[in-house]
């Protein structure tokens, strides 16, 4: 801890000169940013090394959580708050003039990450530091972000992000710590000491250096790691075998040097369609391979054998993404450690659990052999082996049944099939829902469920409430830790000691005096960027994600058509005034998603411009979502809109950040909606639509009949009509591919099928808000039950549940020589 404010404000400046020789006054917000990270990572850095010493001398289990996104947003607010010098620092920088808010918003987001996997996986690290929990974080250093986005003229353009060209104060590069990872090339086969062993040749060699990110627990001892991949060429100074040099000379320099930066270039921006690129592929093995190596290779010097390894090293996949673990660390054991593969596979199976994130059959990675076999041939051998014995096992399981041993194999049809290899390969599979986890057991992985039912198991998702909540929405949690105290904090289920409050007419109006202020902010930012007025007293009505047509954005903007339609027939129609506010970014070649951003836009231009309907309907739609724009715009919503295609939403956790800021779930029966109902009861959340039953039961008959609902209803014929007649302010044939996948294609997402009762449900929602009373309850009642969806319960349950793991605390009798050294 800094002593005082004046050691704080020296060690910031010496920083300050030391770093850039400059005083104060010469220096930029920049280069005082880049100053007090580092003051801040110096003061941690006692921490982490200790807690990595705890971990090593304890001895206990750890566990790795393998993930190819972590979509942390910016570090510096975070880190302060959870060492708990956030205040202090804003005083004391306040001293030398200097506004810390500022400085926090000049950090680059660490945007690696598409949406909701990644911001999981950045919740649970703060989670698993805040439990003391020894867990570390895997995955790669991308040179870019997801990319940034601008919208122009009503369309998405995608920008480069690149965040890392002011540098990153958080990272430490440990080249020491570089292993090899090698591609291509040939596997020979020999016989040596009566053992047939693997010699893989002329490949292509990639260094892998690590960058670690310190993950500092809430309040506690404990820096947890995030280790990030980067790849390099190699060079005769990292120490390489002279065969390794060799071959570098032997490749084309350039190409060679290509090859490899793309690697950790960039993330790939899409997360629903799978795309069978090499360079995928790549990446996925590059961080699972360089990963699996430093974990081993740490292992084994500490213990020197492998026969309990898979008691003390968990490892996770998040999602299929680094499902290559199970072939990679067979390898490991087999070729490089010379087990057998009974053996092997066995300590593989008892090391390896895994999380599936989604249903949608377009996102279930399949790799063509050929792109296997030619970029990894001894990882595909293994693959092979795995799927021949896999094969056998199942006849034991459905003697005879070929068509299911077909449809449940590793390898068929030339695809690799990731999830397959991640059952077999795992002796834990969760879905991130209770309806999500059914839907798994009973449809999609039916049959692997009825082989393996003791694999199969659910956690609901959660969220860190320390970001979303006291660093999101600060005045709310003060008011909150003023009213209860503040162990909320530490037990998020504490929480619910806010339910009586919702009665409290006073506590209700101060409750709503921070969401009025929350709204301004948000409203400020929109005039200054947009120069688009807010009324914050208007309903705040929020639909911010990855845009998608199972999310439905386009559901939403039918609606708003139809409301405008409404109000232009009558413009005295009993409706609060409404301000419709949208966020999210299309992968860039996902062509429908991004005309629903066009659509979107061109309503905005229409609507805001409208003088008759002016005061009543506003809509925005704020570019480049982030974590940092989440964090502006969440604590500011009224309404949250969580309106998914049931069955599609696996978890969802935006949902779960809306209700822990008092916003009120509009949503249907999906991920983790049916959750928050039974948290919070079906009078403080709005639910309408077609059940996940319902939806399954319509794609077994081949879906409904769109057109019939397009002629038998007025109003909706007028919205559809309106998309291709020229009626919207945009060009001729704007909107067609949006009618046609509504009508032609027969509306596979039941956005048609939705339009009334999601209608109704929004009318419900326009009057349950202007009885302010009631809907002031509703919120009190939303955060109040929020706890249950704290990353805090989730993260705890992974590790009774599935890690068998427990917190390594500072205290413990085999620590005490330790902690007075
Ligand atoms: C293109 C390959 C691909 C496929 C799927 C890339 C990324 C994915 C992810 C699994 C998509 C994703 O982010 N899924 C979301 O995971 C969240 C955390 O569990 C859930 O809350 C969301 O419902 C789910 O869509």
């Amino acid at each position: 801890m800094f002593s005082s404010k004046e050691q704080f404000k020296e060690t910031f400046l010496d920083k300050l000169n030391g770093m850039f020789g400059k005083s104060l006054e010469e220096a930029s917000s920049m280069d005082r940013y880049m100053a007090l990270g580092a003051a801040v990572r110096n003061h941690i850095a006692r921490k982490w090394v200790k807690t990595n010493e705890r971990y090593l001398y304890k001895g206990e289990r750890q566990v790795y959580y393998f993930s190819i996104e972590f979509l942390l947003g910016r570090l510096l607010g975070a880190n302060l708050l959870n060492i708990g010098i956030r205040r202090f620092c804003q005083d004391a920088l306040g001293e030398l003039g200097i506004d810390l808010n500022e400085l926090e918003n000049l950090e680059a987001d660490a945007g690696l990450g598409n949406g909701g996997l990644g911001r999981l996986a950045a919740c649970f690290l703060d989670s698993m530091a805040s439990l003391s929990l020894p867990v570390h974080g895997c995955g790669i250093r991308y040179k870019y972000g997801l990319f940034e986005q601008k919208i122009v003229d009503g369309y998405q353009m995608e920008l480069p992000d690149n965040w890392l060209k002011n540098g990153n104060v958080w990272e430490i590069r440990k080249p020491d710590k570089a292993v090899i990872v090698r591609f291509y090339g040939t596997v020979r086969m020999e016989a040596r000491d009566g053992r047939l062993r693997f010699i893989h040749e002329n490949y292509k060699p990639v260094l892998a250096v690590p960058y670690d990110v310190p993950v500092i627990g809430f309040q506690n001892q404990t820096v947890n790691t995030l280790r990030l991949w980067s790849a390099e060429t190699v060079s005769a100074e990292q120490g390489l075998e002279y065969s390794d040099l060799n071959r570098c000379k032997r490749l084309e320099n350039i190409q060679y040097q290509y090859d490899v930066d793309a690697i950790s270039e960039i993330l790939y921006p899409d997360d629903t369609h799978y795309e069978g690129r090499v360079l995928r592929l790549k990446q996925q093995y590059f961080f699972v391979s360089a990963g699996l190596q430093s974990i081993v290779r740490r292992y084994k010097r500490k213990n020197g054998t492998l026969l309990e390894f898979a008691d003390k090293i968990a490892i996770h996949i998040n999602d299929t993404h680094p499902a290559l673990v199970i072939p990679e660390l067979m390898r490991i054991f087999i070729d490089e450690e010379g087990m057998g593969w009974e053996e092997a596979w066995q300590i593989t199976v008892n090391t390896v659990s895994y999380t599936n994130h989604t249903i949608l059959p377009e996102a279930m990675e399949k790799w063509p052999v050929e792109i296997m076999h030619h970029l990894l041939p001894r990882i595909y051998m293994i693959l092979q082996e795995i799927n021949e014995r896999f094969c056998r096992h199942l006849w034991h399981s459905f003697p005879g049944d070929w068509d299911k041993i077909h449809q449940m194999a590793v390898i068929a049809d030339d695809y690799v099939h990731m999830a397959h290899l991640a059952i077999a390969g795992s002796y834990s599979v969760n879905g991130v829902a209770k309806i999500h986890t059914e839907i798994l057991k009973k449809e999609v992985l039916k049959s692997f469920a009825q082989t393996y039912p003791y694999k199969f198991n659910n956690k609901t998702n959660g969220i860190t409430h320390r970001r979303w909540l006291l660093q999101a929405n600060p005045n709310l949690a003060r008011l909150i830790s003023r009213i209860v105290g503040d162990s909320w904090l530490y037990h998020p289920a504490y929480l619910a000691s806010l339910r009586r409050y919702s009665e409290d007419a006073a506590f209700r109006e101060k409750v709503a005096a921070i969401k009025l202020a929350n709204k301004e902010k948000l409203a400020r930012h929109v005039r200054n960027k947009y120069g688009i007025t807010l009324d914050p007293h208007s309903l705040f009505d929020v639909h911010v994600k990855r845009i998608h047509a199972y999310k439905r954005q386009l559901l939403n903007a039918l609606h708003i058509l139809d409301l405008y339609n409404r109000l232009k027939e009558n413009p005295d129609l009993d409706i609060p005034p409404r301000t419709f506010i949208f966020a999210g970014k299309a992968a860039p070649g996902y062509y429908l998603a991004k005309r629903v951003i066009k659509l979107v836009n061109t309503l905005a231009a229409m609507v805001n411009h409208d003088p008759r309907i002016r005061d009543k309907l506003k809509v925005v739609f704020l570019e480049n979502y982030s974590v940092s724009l989440a964090e502006l715009i969440i604590p500011a919503a009224d309404l949250s809109q969580q309106i998914s295609t049931a069955s599609k939403e696996a978890s969802g956790t935006g949902n779960m950040k809306f209700m822990l800021n008092g916003a009120i779930t509009l949503g249907t029966l999906d991920g983790a909606n049916i959750e928050i109902r039974e948290e919070v009861g079906d009078e403080n959340i709005i639910i309408f639509g077609l059940t996940a039953d319902e939806v399954l039961q319509y794609y077994q008959q081949g879906g409904y009949r769109a057109w019939d609902l397009y002629h038998s209803q007025p109003r909706l014929q007028l919205v559809l009509d309106q998309l291709v007649n020229g009626f919207l302010p945009a060009p001729g044939e704007e909107f067609r591919v949006i009618f046609n996948s509504l009508l032609h294609d027969n509306d596979e997402f039941f956005v048609l099928k939705d339009f009334f009762p999601y209608a109704a449900a929004q009318e419900t929602a326009g009057r349950l808000f202007a009885d302010r009373q009631r809907w002031g309850r509703m919120a009190i009642h939303n955060i109040a039950h929020a706890g249950f969806f704290s990353s805090d319960r989730t993260v705890s349950e992974y590790a009774v549940g599935i890690w068998k793991i427990n917190p390594v605390v500072i205290g413990d009798p085999y620590m005490v020589g330790m902690d007075r050294r």
